[in-house]
């Protein structure tokens, strides 16, 4: 295994793997390589290769910086499936995914996609803000995840909790992280600015913060976008980790309230990371809606720590306090 160094837009310096005199390619983890497009938005592009083994300058302007990024957040994905959930790469057969970045002229978005296994990344408003960042990158990889696992259908309740398990692995990942320049959060896309005006994309404490996203299911949100109809998987996981109330995590501020009023005393999100993955990749299957997500996740704290545990407890009050019951 080789590494080289990556001066990324949003993480600071950091070791990347690579290969030898020099390509962007992760030996150490599955052979993940990274590309450049360069405003292409087919094929594979040029492998970012080059005379040295440092990648990036943290500006935008130099094309290596994306690829340094998103090589980073790759890198922390897979870290975090073998490391806590014994997950080897998306397939669990130590194979690695590879990443695309400078998709298309200031294209403002990322994407996983099945048909390549590739994550893609554009370079944001003004080809300024590449959405590249760790969550970003994290929630990319974990569709890769789920689509090799529960296979949640991406429309109506499964998928909002499709796109839920791609927010939920998206902070877990930020957070195991330990980045001081990208600290761990329950926010999504806080680093790319995406809304212009320094404000995240997705919150988990209280979804409705982004003026679109569920709190709490109802009949019926299987018909709005999967982007929010994740908002009560992602106020779920937010509950079950932190608890219901104000808090303060890494000197961000969260007040999470409950649709039903009551408490519910978090576990810590490593507990409740471990369960959301238990059930992922035990419980769920492609059609698995919110009650059913309540179900496997109970049978999986059940399995974990016994019907009679304050984890078995927290799974059932958080769910309650989304509005998805018995
Ligand atoms: N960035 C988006 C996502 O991963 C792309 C999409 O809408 N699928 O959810
Ligand atoms: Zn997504």
């Amino acid at each position: 295994v080789h590494n080289g160094t990556g001066n990324t837009q949003y993480s600071g310096q950091v070791t990347l793997g690579s290969a030898p005199s020099y390509t962007l390619t992760d030996t150490g983890r599955g052979n993940h390589k990274t590309y450049n497009l360069n405003r292409g938005t087919s094929g594979t592009g040029t492998l970012f290769s080059g005379p040295d083994d440092v990648w990036g300058d943290g500006t935008p302007q130099n094309l290596e910086t994306a690829g340094a990024d998103a090589a980073y957040g790759a890198g922390l994905t897979w870290d975090y499936f073998k490391n806590v959930h014994g997950r080897s790469g998306i397939r669990g057969d130590g194979v690695g995914a590879y990443s695309r970045v400078h998709y298309g002229n200031a294209y403002v978005n990322a994407f996983w996609s099945d048909s390549c296994f590739c994550m893609t990344y554009g370079d944001g408003a003004n080809n300024a803000k590449p959405l590249t960042s760790i969550d970003v990158a994290a929630h990319e990889m974990t569709h890769g995840i789920t689509s090799n696992t529960a296979g949640l259908v991406y429309s109506g309740e499964s998928g909002g909790l499709n796109e839920a398990t791609s927010d939920i692995f998206a902070a877990a990942v930020e957070f195991n992280a330990n980045n001081s320049k990208d600290v761990g959060d329950y926010l999504v896309g806080e680093k790319i600015d995406i809304r212009g005006n320094g404000t995240p994309l997705r919150y988990m404490d209280k979804p409705s913060r982004d003026g679109s996203s569920k709190d709490a299911w109802y009949s019926g949100i299987g018909s709005i976008d999967v982007h929010y109809s994740s908002g009560p998987a992602n106020h779920w996981f937010y509950l079950l980790s932190e608890g219901s109330g104000a808090k303060t995590v890494n000197g961000v501020s969260y007040d999470s309230p409950t649709s039903d009023g009551l408490p519910v005393t978090g576990i810590g999100r490593e507990k409740a990371a471990q369960i959301w993955f238990k059930a992922l990749t035990t419980k769920f299957g492609s059609s698995t809606n919110y009650a059913g997500a309540r179900t496997g996740t109970l049978a999986v704290a059940g399995e974990l720590y016994g019907t009679t545990s304050a984890e078995y407890k927290a799974v059932a009050d958080a769910w309650a306090g989304v509005n998805v019951g018995a």
